[in-house]
């Protein structure tokens, strides 16, 4: 298991030479600055290693190994007539991507929006502060500041007259702050910003693209990619639906073991693999994590490690909970990760799994400094450094507790 840290390039304020100091080994990154769409170019990719790589020989090395993401272009997932040419692209990248040595790439196929909150500063009662799904506020977004045409069939009366409670006591800042969350989004995400009437417009292009729709066309564009990645000894690693079901009436297909079942009978060659975001599929009651850990071992080659606290009566509220304290089974799921690199030992499949603390808490001086919301320093150390105190433990084997 490799130790990772997802690294937004220079403008991220948790710097290479922080990072040193947390007990990462590896670096998550991408070139985030380049258009979606056009190819990454390979000085630039370059230029990128080398500003993580640079001080290696004398520091802690740490080495660009995951690429998180490469973002598919909306008119891929769409089907339309010039995805060959973004399909391209993004094979392109790939190469290039491989000829400086970096192997394991994460993408997503969620349409128009990525991952979504509705809070970036939930007051934690330790002083910290979380990130936070609120369902009801979530639908009152829907239906009372997007307008979202139809948005009411995918409501019961019921929420419709809470998320309208909700919505007349929030003030003009607080519907502005909702709204901006939803929409403008969060670090790392594949789509650029909108305004509410682009929104708008994006969401009517999905008006036809049903879930089967937008299956055939993940299908048909890793047709193309698996081969080649294939041949470059390249992982894919599919990232879950954030939260993991239809939103805004966008269909999602990449949120259960079941769609992953699907995934996996049709298009099974080897590179054709997941990023087991433990806090994405966690944050349904319904996905077993260590169970889906267990049963799609061989097909992991990255990892999120973060869990969600769901809400009792709304489980499709959550928020992110410490990394070992929420309703994910951490120590489960890391077992079960050391389980399935023991066996690779065996097999010709040999790559470590590379894992890093997903979304940490804003904890002590995170909480003045202006960061990537999910992306504090100090909270993700207290994360990755449970996570290592769960492995070194487990790899011990627990002997000094008989
Ligand atoms: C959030 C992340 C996502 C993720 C992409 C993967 O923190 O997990 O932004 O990077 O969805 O393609």
């Amino acid at each position: 298991m490799r130790a990772a840290w997802r690294w937004f390039g220079p403008k991220d304020p948790v710097t290479i030479k922080d990072i040193r100091q947390t007990g990462a080994t590896d670096i998550v990154s991408a070139l985030h600055t380049v258009p979606t769409g056009e190819v990454w170019p390979l000085e630039q990719i370059r230029a990128h290693k080398q500003l993580i790589e640079q001080n290696n020989k004398s520091n802690s090395a740490l080495v660009w190994s995951v690429v998180e993401s490469i973002p598919v272009h909306e008119d891929i997932k769409l089907g339309r007539a010039n995805h060959q040419h973004y399909v391209d692209s993004w094979i392109t990248s790939m190469e290039n991507l491989v000829k400086c040595g970096i192997k394991t790439i994460c993408y997503n196929f969620m349409p128009v929006i990525d991952w979504t909150r509705t809070d970036l500063k939930f007051q934690l009662p330790n002083g910290g502060y979380a990130l936070r799904f609120d369902q009801q506020k979530f639908a009152a977004f829907d239906l009372f500041i997007l307008k979202r045409d139809d948005a009411e069939s995918d409501y019961s009366e019921e929420e419709i007259i809470q998320a309208k409670s909700i919505y007349d006591i929030m003030t003009g800042d607080e519907k502005s702050l909702l709204t901006q969350n939803i929409i403008a989004g969060l670090p790392g995400k594949m789509t650029d910003a909108y305004t509410i009437d682009d929104f708008r417009d994006m969401l009517v292009n999905y008006k036809y693209i049903t879930k089967a729709v937008l299956r055939k066309n993940l299908f048909s564009f890793l047709s193309q990619v698996l081969p080649k990645a294939e041949q470059l000894g390249v992982k894919l690693a599919i990232h879950p639906d954030d939260p993991p079901r239809d939103m805004l009436g966008l269909p999602r297909i990449i949120c259960t073991a079941k769609d992953l079942d699907i995934l996996f009978s049709a298009l099974p060659s080897p590179s054709n693999g997941i990023t087991l975001c433990a806090g994405t599929y966690g944050s349904r009651p319904d996905n077993d994590l260590p169970a889906m850990a267990k049963q799609y071992g061989s097909r992991i080659h990255f990892a999120h490690l973060r869990g969600v606290s769901r809400d009792e009566k709304e489980q499709r509220s959550f928020y992110e909970a410490e990394h070992l304290e929420s309703d994910v089974d951490m120590i489960g799921i890391i077992s079960a990760l050391i389980n399935e690199e023991k066996l690779r030992d065996k097999t010709e499949n040999s790559r470590e799994i590379f894992i890093r603390p997903d979304h940490g808490h804003q904890l002590l001086d995170d909480i003045d400094k202006q960061g990537n919301p999910g992306y504090s320093c100090i909270g993700r150390l207290k994360g990755l450094a449970e996570i290592r105190g769960v492995i070194k433990a487990l790899n011990a084997n627990l002997s000094y507790a008989s």
